[in-house]
This record gives C-alpha cells, structure tokens and sequence, in this order.
C-alpha cells in the first residue's frame, strides 16, 4: 500500500506492513529486514535502500527514529525519508550513488504502540523494572558506552531518564547496538530522530570534552541549520549536547561514535508542534517534515562533500 506520510500518524505495525510492501514495489533498491523484537514481541523491521548497483560495501547512513515512544514526528520523518529516496529518486540519486541508507523508522515499538493505546505521552519502553509501580527504560539512556553516570541519567525506575539495571537490558536497545555494530567500519553517518526543540546534538553527552573531528560534525551541523534557516527561517542550535542541552550518559549517539566508530552521530530534535511539543496536528505534518528534509538532505550533501567515498 501507498502510505500518506502526510496525512496521518501510524500505528508500529501500519508502518511495518508499509517497509514489508516496498521490495515489490523497489525491488532492486529496497530491502527489509528484521532485526530483533521487542519485548511485547513487535519484529523490530529496518530498511535498507541502495541505488540498485548490487555494490554491496558501500558506506552507510544510518537513521532512526522513535528511540521516545511520544515523539510522533519522528516516525513519519523516517518514513519521508524512506519516500524520498525512493518515490523522488531523481531528485535524490546523488544521495544513494557511493552510499547506502539504512533506516530504522520505529525502535521503541512497544512504547510506540502504548502511546496510541494508553497513554500518549509515554516515553520510555513497556518491559516492567523492580519497581511496580514504574514501568519502562529510557533507551536513550541505556547504551553500554559511558553508562550509568547519575549525571545525565537515573537509576531511578520511576524517572523519565531510567537507565536500566544493567546495560542493553531492554531488548530494543540490544536490536540498535546490534544494527550499528552490523555497519561498523562503515558507518559514515548516524542520525537519530527525536522531538522536539528544534537541536542538531553532537556527541559527546556524557562528557564536557570535545571529541575528535568534532568540528567535521559542526560542518555538517552547519550546512543542516543554513538550509533550515534559510528555506523556512527555521531556527536549530546546534553543538555538542552537553552543552546545547544537557548532560546524558548511556545514549545512541554517543555509541555510535564511542563504540560503533560513526564518522559523524547527529541527534536532531525535530520541531515542537500541538499541545505539549510532542503532538503535532496532523494538519502541519506537511510543513514539519519538508522543513526537516531540505536540513537532512543538506546534511547528507556535506557529509558526501567532506567524506567523499
Ligand atoms: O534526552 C534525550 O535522550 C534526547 N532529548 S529528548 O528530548 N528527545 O529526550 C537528547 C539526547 C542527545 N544526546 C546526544 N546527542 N548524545
Ligand atoms: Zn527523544
């Protein structure tokens, strides 16, 4: 089925029987896999889009999206993303000709999924903690790189920023550890798709330092903000998000480039919309999303430029 990204918010298996439609559809360019589940059992799918060469050991762009079961637009970014690169292929070709986009457009499926049931502003995953009045981890708070500072995450099962007991103690986390860890050595962006507050996060979180090449990550931060700014007077602060935001320990981005060696890990806080950020009208997904594309895209062109392949 054709998906009006546009047109509504979806449901985890909505979007999943959507990626399992596009082989047929792509089927030199489009392949689905599945790489895990969630705890409530949902397949974790990921796509993979190529420009048809049959090149198998190209570099990646690594993006994902719903790490924070609340953060609706970050799906359907995903999923504009999917259908750029594929339906507006020739504007677009450049940006699969010496690289491979791999995208994740629902990590936390569980909590996802609660939050169109439930409770919709739930954030973290559905697998119950040692406190039963508290249930759910915060993903983005329980990679095993620098994990389990009280500076930037909690061991407090009823906080938003629960870090888990132990490392990669919920599955998901395990299912984008091992997505990374799969296109490590050749993983020359990772972008992870959150909401809202209008940030371009680099790397690191845990720490007040810089890290190596940080300033190739601003270049890239740089051209993403430019062309927002300069497409829709879109304003994004940019820089390391220690600083920009706030200290986190234990999140994705800093896997990525910590552990999964990423050239460049970039967590972009999409805009706010609705009544509390997280919950844009449908009727601004449009606007929301073509925005954010011409900053992605802008990005991916400078990441091309200052890594050619
Ligand atoms: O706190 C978070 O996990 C992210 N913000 S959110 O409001 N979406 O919850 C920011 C994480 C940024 N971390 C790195 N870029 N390292
Ligand atoms: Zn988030």
């Amino acid at each position: 089925p054709h998906l009006d990204v546009l047109g509504a918010f979806y449901t985890h298996s909505e979007i999943n029987d959507y990626l399992d439609s596009l082989p047929a559809r792509f089927p030199k360019r489009a392949f689905v896999k599945q790489f895990g589940w969630s705890y409530e059992r949902r397949p974790l799918k990921v796509l993979t889009i190529t420009n048809g060469d049959g090149r198998r050991d190209k570099p990646v762009i690594l993006v994902d999206g719903t790490v924070h079961a609340r953060e609706w637009i970050s799906p359907s970014m995903a999923l504009y993303i999917i259908q750029q690169l594929l339906d507006n292929y020739s504007e677009n070709q450049e940006l699969l000709e010496d690289y491979d986009w791999v995208i994740m457009p629902v990590v936390n499926a569980d909590g996802y999924e609660f939050t169109h049931t439930d409770s919709r502003y739930f954030r973290k995953t559905r697998k119950p903690t040692n406190d039963p009045d508290c249930v759910g981890t915060d993903i983005n708070r329980n990679f095993g790189y620098e994990w389990g500072h009280d500076e930037g995450s909690s061991g407090d099962p009823c906080e938003a920023i629960y870090r888990g007991e132990t490392p990669f103690d919920q599955p998901e986390t395990q299912v984008l550890r091992d997505l990374m860890l799969h296109h490590k050595g050749r993983l020359i962006w990772y972008l992870s798709l959150h909401s809202y507050g209008n940030y371009l996060l680099l790397p690191w979180g845990h720490t007040s330092e810089f890290p190596e090449h940080y300033q190739d990550m601003m270049s890239v931060a740089d051209a993403g903000a430019k062309a927002i700014v300069f497409h829709s007077n879109g304003i994004y602060t940019y820089g390391s998000t220690y600083y920009v935001l706030y200290p986190t320990s234990g999140d994705s981005a800093d896997y990525a480039l910590g552990v999964a060696n990423a050239t460049v890990a970039i967590t972009m806080e999409l805009p706010a919309g609705g009544f509390l950020g997280f919950d844009p009208w449908v009727s601004h997904i449009e606007g929301l999303v073509t925005e954010s594309w011409v900053g992605v895209r802008a990005m991916a062109v400078e990441v091309i430029r200052h890594y050619p392949a």
